[in-house]
């Protein structure tokens, strides 16, 4: 009999909540025939990753994925045979007593954030809190050994690899969201959080020799963006010029479609966790725009990744990079490293291939996740 798993998610804020939760859950349906329930509270949010969504719908089918909204009124249901919470979040009481209530517990799994800290190595897949008699159990994303891995969809490389070997399949994805780069230009997409660095990155972009066509999906960063073009305020459609940058406003588009927009660019400036792991697999150079945490921790988790991702750079290049990535997450000095990455692009690139290739050598995250029940079985 096919495994029924319950995946819970409640959307804190931005995309990545749900992001995550329903690419893994479309995953598990689509390659290992699981039955799978999404439980989400913010179908609004939802609707943004997949238009098709009722959002007045209290359980609906989509993409062979069973999603429910959890609503804070709760209908009892039994447990599945699986339950994620995913990133950390507090499932309904009356849910957890049903959960007790199976003649064989559910398998209970926290999923966490991503993070490229050692010691998640340590902490992945050990036991957390129980409920009365039912275990919770961690369950660490992650880029090492030894952890739950990575999203990767099946034929995922392979799909992309095709795409960026067809210059006419790329022109046609870009023509449909109304991007016509002019010949020669660079093509780098920007999601990011407001940053104050923007400004600075923009000039330079806009005094360089080369052209610069940037594609900006509708998103928080784009006031930022409006106030250096200075305008009122920017939606999508808009193209504006100012010397050599071209800057363009996208819709915010379904999940395939922005994983096209990747790998159509030269370079990726991405955020959070689930668009900073699609610009890997674009297998593009990226700039990572960290999700901020109290205290500054999210500068760790930056550091502990910087440390993995430069390993096999020439010390200049891995400089360059490092600086690049650490002057976007302070917001400041956005023009002198990007001028100094500049000269380190045929490098950054070959190695952004590399990293994507020896990433793929990992264990996925729903083929872990689904070893991990057979394992426990
Ligand atoms: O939106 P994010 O910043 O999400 C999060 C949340 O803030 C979350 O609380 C936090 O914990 C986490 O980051 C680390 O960034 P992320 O993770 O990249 O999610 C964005 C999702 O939106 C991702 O699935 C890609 C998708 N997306 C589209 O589907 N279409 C688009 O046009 C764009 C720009 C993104």
């Amino acid at each position: 009999m096919k495994a029924s798993w319950d995946i819970f998610c409640t959307v804190v804020d931005n995309y990545g909540d749900i992001g995550v939760t329903w690419r893994l859950a479309r995953q598990l349906v689509a390659e290992h025939q699981c039955v799978v329930r999404l439980w989400v509270d913010d179908l609004r949010a939802f609707e943004h990753l997949c238009p098709e969504v009722d959002v007045n719908a209290s359980q609906q089918w989509q993409q062979g994925v069973e999603v429910c909204h959890w609503s804070a009124e709760w209908q009892s249901t039994a447990a599945a045979d699986v339950v994620i919470a995913a990133f950390a979040c507090q499932l309904p009481t009356a849910y957890m007593d049903a959960m007790t209530a199976r003649e064989k517990p559910p398998l209970w799994i926290n999923l966490d954030y991503l993070s490229a800290e050692e010691w998640i190595v340590g902490c992945h897949g050990l036991p957390s809190v129980k409920y009365k008699h039912v275990q919770k159990y961690f369950f660490f994303p992650g880029f090492q050994a030894g952890t739950g891995g990575l999203l990767r969809e099946a034929g995922l490389l392979e799909r992309r690899r095709q795409f960026q070997q067809d210059p006419q399949a790329q022109r046609d994805f870009l023509q449909g969201l109304g991007v016509a780069p002019a010949a020669g230009a660079q093509l780098i997409s920007l999601f990011a959080y407001e940053n104050a660095g923007l400004a600075g990155w923009l000039d330079v972009m806009a005094a360089d020799s080369t052209p610069t066509h940037l594609l900006v999906p509708e998103g928080r960063i784009l006031g930022d963006v409006a106030r250096w073009l200075g305008v009122d305020g920017l939606s999508a459609g808009a193209v504006l010029v100012r010397d050599a940058l071209t800057v363009q406003v996208l819709p915010f588009v379904r999940q395939d479609d922005y994983d096209r927009l990747l790998w159509c660019c030269d370079f990726n400036a991405v955020r959070g966790e689930d668009s900073f792991v699609r610009a890997q697999w674009a297998g593009r150079p990226l700039l990572w725009h960290i999700y901020q945490q109290e205290e500054d921790v999210h500068l760790d988790k930056l550091d502990a990744f910087l440390a993995l991702y430069t390993e096999g750079l020439s010390p200049p290049a891995k400089e360059a990079l490092e600086g690049l990535w650490r002057a976007w997450n302070a917001g400041d000095k956005m023009p002198e490293h990007w001028l100094a990455t500049q000269k380190h692009w045929p490098e950054l690139t070959a190695h952004a291939e590399a990293w994507c290739l020896e990433q793929a050598l990992q264990a996925d995250l729903a083929v872990t996740l689904v070893q991990f029940y057979r394992n426990w079985i």
